[in-house]
């Protein structure tokens, strides 16, 4: 049984997700490893869950088929979840393939990011997403057992106390897990509460109903009562594609859309980061540039963060205002991403050799305008790039929210930098104080990179207060109580005898 007495009162946490919040290995001797994955969702959720009893349910990432009936304990104490509060699901290489490089990462990817062109529509791969978003599902009811079992026996004489486990689905990988959820879930008479969130954005209409099974996504997160987003913009598109796919009786004020007899909630909750702790970074890490006026990028190297545009966009910065020549660089870290599929690739070579020609057109003995690094780098000196340079350029063509423009922010202890952010991120939509250009033009942004070098220190100082404080009050830890809090208002609508709702 998962929990122990600490977990009395608040109500079980489960988390699905595509990935678990650590990396499963085995050694030379076929002995399973963790090694620990840092992202602002696993320090967030992570504490949570473990807090309440709750259970983590991912794809382990790696495609061992044996069984992990030996999941090891975390390193330390504190540092993760227990072994039982973690369920893998396993999935055979060539499907999971066909469902995450396939479905999510060739169709759901370029379709959410208004890219159409981009998507490839093939049955195939929907068949697999099917299958393992079924598998998923099937985990999360074991689970969903487990916690049930759990709560029966702590609530014996009391279950009208007994806390309503709240199941929380992340992201574009998982879109149909719900409905199956909730099917065995009044079947089973298993009382819970289901919210989903989308990472990337929700197309309009007109996009999404380019997807041929346009209807079953729909229908899978309508399975759930709540479902958030980091804009009001994607709660709209959703909300409107309910009503003219799916016929639903909706209310885009309260943000309500009327399915199946019951009322999902629709909510804007804009993600954040771990604010605290990427100032506490920058507090303590040593410089590690040179004394240049860095303009900064950092991205998946994806095509959807717009790094061929601000590439060339630098370039037309040096043509038109020499004096920046020798006194300014940019450094752009590019991280690794979904590098086998062929499109990620062939974005690699095109920046490799735009890279290439503007270095050799512009470079002089001592002086390159590109600092290029394709890899990953440590967190401390992210930070420290973050706190030491000028300027950063965060220009996605398109993105769900982009949380590096955030962490540059928590790391200008200084306040002097200046973020130049794209409209079409869901930041640009919360980060004011930011200088907003539109990504796809090079000489405006071109144009904006020369006004953010030459704005004087009392204004850099005063947007970049303002861009701080917001985040340092709506971090990762609020946006995680909010959506809790909204779990906590919604009705739950699986309680009582087994019925046979529709799904
Ligand atoms: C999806 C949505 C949404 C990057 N380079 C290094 C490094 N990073 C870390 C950053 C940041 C993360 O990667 C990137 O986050 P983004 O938000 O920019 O982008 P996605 O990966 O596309 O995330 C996005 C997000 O989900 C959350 O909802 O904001 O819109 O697409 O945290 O710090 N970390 C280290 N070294 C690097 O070189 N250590």
């Amino acid at each position: 049984a998962v929990g122990t007495g600490e977990s009395a009162g608040s109500a079980p946490l489960i988390v699905v997700s595509n990935r678990l919040p650590f990396v499963l290995t085995r050694d030379k001797i076929g002995k399973l490893r963790r090694s620990h994955s840092a992202g602002g969702l696993v320090t967030a959720l992570g504490p949570v869950v473990m807090k309440c009893g709750g259970l983590w349910i991912g794809w382990p990432g790696s495609h061992d088929m044996r069984p992990l009936d030996e999941i090891p304990e975390p390193d330390t104490p504190n540092s993760g979840l227990k072994s039982q509060q973690v369920k893998a699901v396993l999935v055979r290489q060539e499907l999971f393939d066909s469902f995450y490089n396939g479905c999510c990462n060739g169709t759901f990817w370029p379709l959410f990011h208004s890219m159409p062109d981009r998507a490839i529509f093939s049955s195939d791969t929907w068949k697999a997403y099917q299958e393992v978003n079924e598998e998923f599902a099937l985990k999360t009811i074991d689970a969903l057992r487990q916690v049930h079992g759990r709560l029966l026996k702590e609530y014996q004489n009391n279950e009208d106390a007994m806390p309503v486990p709240v199941v929380w689905i992340h992201d574009y990988q998982l879109m149909l897990a719900a409905a199956m959820i909730r099917q065995v879930a009044i079947e089973e008479n298993l009382t819970c509460k289901l919210g989903f969130f989308l990472h990337i954005p929700f197309p309009s209409w007109d996009i999404m109903r380019l997807f041929p099974w346009d209807d079953q996504i729909l229908e899978g997160i309508l399975a759930c009562d709540m479902v958030g987003f980091h804009i009001d913009d994607y709660c709209t598109n959703f909300i409107e594609c309910c009503q003219r796919r799916l016929g639903c009786r909706v209310d885009h004020a309260n943000g309500n859309v009327e399915y199946d007899n019951r009322t999902v909630h629709v909510r804007p909750l804009p993600i954040g980061i771990p604010f605290n702790h990427f100032q506490q970074l920058a507090f303590k890490a040593p410089r590690v540039m040179k004394d240049e006026r860095v303009v900064l990028g950092v991205d998946r190297l994806d095509y959807t963060k717009g790094l061929v545009q601000r590439i060339k966009a630098f370039e037309r910065l040096l043509e038109r205002h020499p004096e920046h020549l020798e006194r300014v660089v940019l450094m752009q870290i590019a991280v690794p991403s979904r590098t086998d599929v062929r499109e990620y690739k062939a974005l690699k070579e095109e920046i490799d050799q735009l890279v290439g020609r503007i270095n050799g057109r512009f470079s002089t003995a001592d002086w390159s305008p590109i600092r290029y690094i394709y890899g990953c780098i440590s967190q401390d000196n992210l930070a420290a790039f973050y706190r030491d340079s000028a300027v950063a350029l965060v220009t996605p063509l398109r993105d769900g929210m982009n949380l590096v423009a955030k962490e540059f922010v928590a790391c200008q202890i200084n306040e002097t930098g200046v973020l130049i952010l794209s409209p079409f991120a869901g930041a640009g939509g919360t980060m004011r104080e930011a200088l907003l250009v539109n990504p796809y033009e090079v000489d405006m942004v071109s144009e904006m990179i020369h006004k953010a070098l030459i704005m004087d220190v009392d204004e850099r100082q005063r947007r970049m207060k303002l861009l701080r404080s917001r985040e340092s009050s709506m971090d990762v830890d609020y946006w995680m109580a909010s959506f809790l809090k909204e779990m906590q208002l919604v009705e739950c609508a699986i309680t009582g005898p087994p019925s046979s709702i529709p799904v």
